[in-house]
């Protein structure tokens, strides 16, 4: 494809942040590609906008880099660095140069086959049922962030997709038993708000995933992104909602892994993120070889889709899963840099959103393309079933292909 036209404008994401949104026309038709941003970020991660704000990416896309991305030729993947080469991250923001390498995948008729036209599989979803932490206002819900559900043994994504909700509707049901003033606020992912504490949340996935996983046939498991950086202060763990008897509680280091190890061993936990704060490569390699039990220690703000970061945590033996994020990172090549030395390591890669989404599609066929084994986009709202109801339409086209 050539770059006939482009023109930027700003749009609100999710949770009514600003944004920007890129329209390019082409050879082979029209192309949109906008950004999300996080609410519980690394510090490691490069600026989404620069100081100067959204008002002066979008200017600079439409008036001085506009001309060097006119008659730029795109066919595949590594074509993709003359637009890197074109905007610098570092001036214009990580969301400035993916929303025009959005903008252009989404161009084709199928971005997944621009990344990896032998792609034969789809990434299981992993969703968000219960919400937490830094994605809900005040302090009265669970202290973890996300409360997980996904399945490694589904006979489709779809199938998979499915089960996802069915829990999601499950858990709304059962809230109320729970906190009498749940009204169906959700976090700023869709994943249902209450004032329970972590067992209290545990527990009820508990029960749904036993039923569902029942009902459906395959095994359903629970995980957690902990996002342990968002508590962590003065070298401790902070919890406010800890257990229904002790709702604060300050826990140090040691303490913390024994308590996460715990939780793996009681609710059989596959999945947990973040379990400890941003800098503690020893911590969670000391969780990993310990009290890991076949769950998946996952670095996200650890690692912040850096490769430096994942050289690091690989050496220590901290992770055997890996979040990837574009935007903390800030470039498609890049990215998939951090993809491929994770795949060599055997690490379990696991495509994710953003807290503050927007209704580009494209990460499932970032997805797909990278050859990324989970995908974490949620459950429940536009913003995340745009990306689940692309990925099912993949995995039909996937299907297809095998026939032909
Ligand atoms: C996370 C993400 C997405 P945020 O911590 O994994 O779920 O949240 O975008 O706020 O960083
Ligand atoms: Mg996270």
């Amino acid at each position: 494809m050539i770059i006939k036209k482009i023109k930027a404008k700003k749009i609100k994401n999710s949770r009514g942040e600003e944004t920007i949104k890129v329209i390019i026309k082409s050879d082979i038709g029209k192309g949109e590609g906008s950004t999300p941003s996080g609410a519980s970020k690394g510090v490691h991660e490069v600026a989404a906008f620069p100081e100067a704000g959204v008002d002066f990416c979008v200017d600079a896309i439409n008036k001085e880099l506009k001309d060097g991305l006119i008659g730029l030729e795109i066919n595949c993947f590594s074509d993709l660095k003359k637009i890197e080469d074109i905007i610098d991250f570092k001036k214009y923001g990580g969301n400035t140069v993916l929303a025009v390498e959005y903008a252009v995948l989404n161009s084709f008729d199928a971005a997944w086959e621009v990344l990896d036209q032998n792609a034969k599989q789809v990434p299981r979803p992993i969703g968000n049922v219960i919400g937490g932490g830094a994605h809900i206002k005040g302090n009265s819900s669970p202290d973890f962030q996300e409360f997980l559900v996904f399945s490694l043994d589904c006979n489709s994504f779809s199938d998979a997709v499915f089960a996802n909700f069915k829990i999601h509707d499950l858990v709304r049901k059962r809230m109320k038993k729970l906190d009498e003033n749940f009204n169906r606020e959700t976090s700023d992912e869709g994943a249902w708000v209450a004032d329970i504490s972590n067992y209290q949340a545990l527990e009820l996935l508990r029960g749904a995933i036993k039923e569902v996983s029942k009902e459906f046939g395959f095994t359903i498991h629970i995980g957690l992104d902990v996002a342990a950086s968002s508590f962590y202060k003065d070298g401790k763990y902070h919890y406010h909602n800890f257990s229904d008897e002790q709702k604060i509680k300050v826990l140090t280091s040691a303490e913390q892994i024994k308590f996460i190890g715990e939780l793996i061993e009681k609710y059989n936990l596959k999945y947990v993120e973040d379990a400890l704060h941003e800098e503690d490569f020893e911590g969670f390699a000391k969780l990993r070889k310990e009290y890991s039990n076949n769950c998946i220690i996952v670095g996200d703000d650890l690692t912040t889709t850096n490769s430096t970061r994942l050289d690091k945590a690989i050496k220590n033996n901290s992770i055997s899963g890996i979040i990837i994020k574009p935007n903390q990172i800030g470039g498609l090549i890049e990215t998939k840099k951090v993809v491929d030395k994770a795949k060599a390591n055997k690490l379990i890669c696991a495509m994710s959103h953003r807290s503050g989404e927007t209704k580009d599609k494209i990460l499932g066929h970032l997805a797909v393309g990278f050859g990324t084994q989970l995908i974490k986009t949620g459950i429940y709202g536009s913003e995340r079933e745009v990306k689940l109801k692309e990925i099912k339409s993949i995995e039909g086209q996937i299907k297809l292909k095998k026939y032909k």
